[in-house]
Formats: structure tokens, C-alpha cells, sequence
């Protein structure tokens, strides 16, 4: 089974993501944000997990879950990435400090890059484009990693296509 897994900060758009290329009506599990950052930005997070599923065109079908993004809920990224293939990590451009968010996550979810694969999406620069591809680059360049980064509309399910099929690109090289 071909898993791929979600991530990054709350409203970086992984429901929506997941929402946008799932061939089923994507499964959501959706609370009021406890925290006051979270009141701010938006009414509801998701709790446990997004699932959704996409049939790819050698009708291999890749299922989606999108992991819960408040820390609260931490002790679930584990037990999702089990089985996991790789990761898709977004970012928030429109948050305080989303570079920083992007070095997090990759060290939250580093032993699962490690044995897998990531690409890197960046939402919402429409919003606020404080920040450009580049400086998540440099950061990257910093931390010592060379991942696909695209800049990414979650509404658009092309844009969401691309991640996929870039992640899918990666675990084929590292398998070659
Ligand atoms: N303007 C804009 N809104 C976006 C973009 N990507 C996602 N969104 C919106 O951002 C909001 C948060 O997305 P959501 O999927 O709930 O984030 P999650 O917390 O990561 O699951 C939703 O209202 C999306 O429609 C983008 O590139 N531009
Ligand atoms: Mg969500």
C-alpha cells in the first residue's frame, strides 16, 4: 500500500491539499483550535488525521494522510508514518516565521526522511510573500539538505499533483 504522508503547521493547507486530488471525499476529523494563535487564524484543526486516496495513471492508488498539526497531538506522527512511502511537508509562507517551521519538521520527522523521501511545498505566498523560495533554500543549504521545494497553491489540485509526483521521482531515484 502506498502511503504518503502530509505535514506542517496548522493551515498550511494539508486538509485542503488532501481535499483537492482525493478521488473520495476526504475524511477529516475536525475540532475547535485550543489554542488562542489557533482561535486567531481559524476556527477548526484537525484532530487525528486526514484521509483521502488518488489513483495514479498506472492506476497504482497512493492514499493520503495528513497528520494533525498542534503539538498536542504529536504522539500520532509517529504512529502515521508507519508504512509511510514519503513525506509531503507545507509551510505556511503567511506564518510568523515558516522558514523556521520548515527546519522543525524536518527535524520532527528526520529519521522518516531519512529511510523515505520529502518534498517541500510552500502555500499561501499569494497572502504574504515576506518570504521567497530562496530563503527556504538557503535555510536548506544550512541544515545540509537538498529537497524539491515548489511553491504551492493547496486549492490546486495540479499544484498538489506536482508534490506527488516529485516525491514519487525521489523514491524512485534513491531505489536506482
Ligand atoms: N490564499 C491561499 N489560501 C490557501 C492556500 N493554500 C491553502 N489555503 C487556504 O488555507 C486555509 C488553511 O488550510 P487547511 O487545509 O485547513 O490547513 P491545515 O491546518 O494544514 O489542514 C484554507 O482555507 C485553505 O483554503 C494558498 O496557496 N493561498
Ligand atoms: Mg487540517
Amino acid at each position: 500500500m502506498d502511503k504518503i504522508i502530509f505535514t506542517g503547521p496548522m493551515g498550511a493547507g494539508k486538509t485542503t491539499a488532501i481535499a483537492s486530488i482525493s478521488e473520495i471525499p476526504p475524511i477529516a476529523t475536525e475540532v475547535r483550535c485550543s489554542d488562542e494563535e489557533g482561535q486567531a487564524r481559524k476556527e477548526t484543526t484537525t484532530v487525528a488525521m486526514d484521509y483521502g486516496y488518488f489513483t495514479l495513471d498506472d492506476s497504482v492508488r497512493v492514499h493520503l494522510y495528513g497528520t494533525p498539526g498542534q503539538e498536542r497531538f504529536n504522539y500520532m506522527w509517529t504512529i502515521l508514518t508507519q508504512g509511510g512511502i514519503g513525506l509531503v511537508l507545507l509551510l505556511d509562507n503567511a506564518r510568523p516565521t515558516p522558514v523556521e517551521d520548515m527546519a522543525f519538521y524536518l527535524d520532527a520527522f528526520r529519521e522518516f526522511i531519512e529511510t523515505t523521501g520529502v518534498v517541500i511545498g510552500v502555500t499561501r505566498m499569494d497572502v504574504n510573500n515576506q518570504f521567497s523560495l530562496d530563503d527556504y533554500r538557503d535555510k536548506l543549504f544550512e541544515l545540509g539538505h537538498i529537497y524539491p521545494l515548489f511553491e504551492v497553491d493547496a486549492r490546486q489540485a495540479e499544484d498538489v499533483k506536482i508534490l506527488i509526483h516529485a516525491l514519487l521521482a525521489i523514491l524512485q531515484a534513491n531505489m536506482e
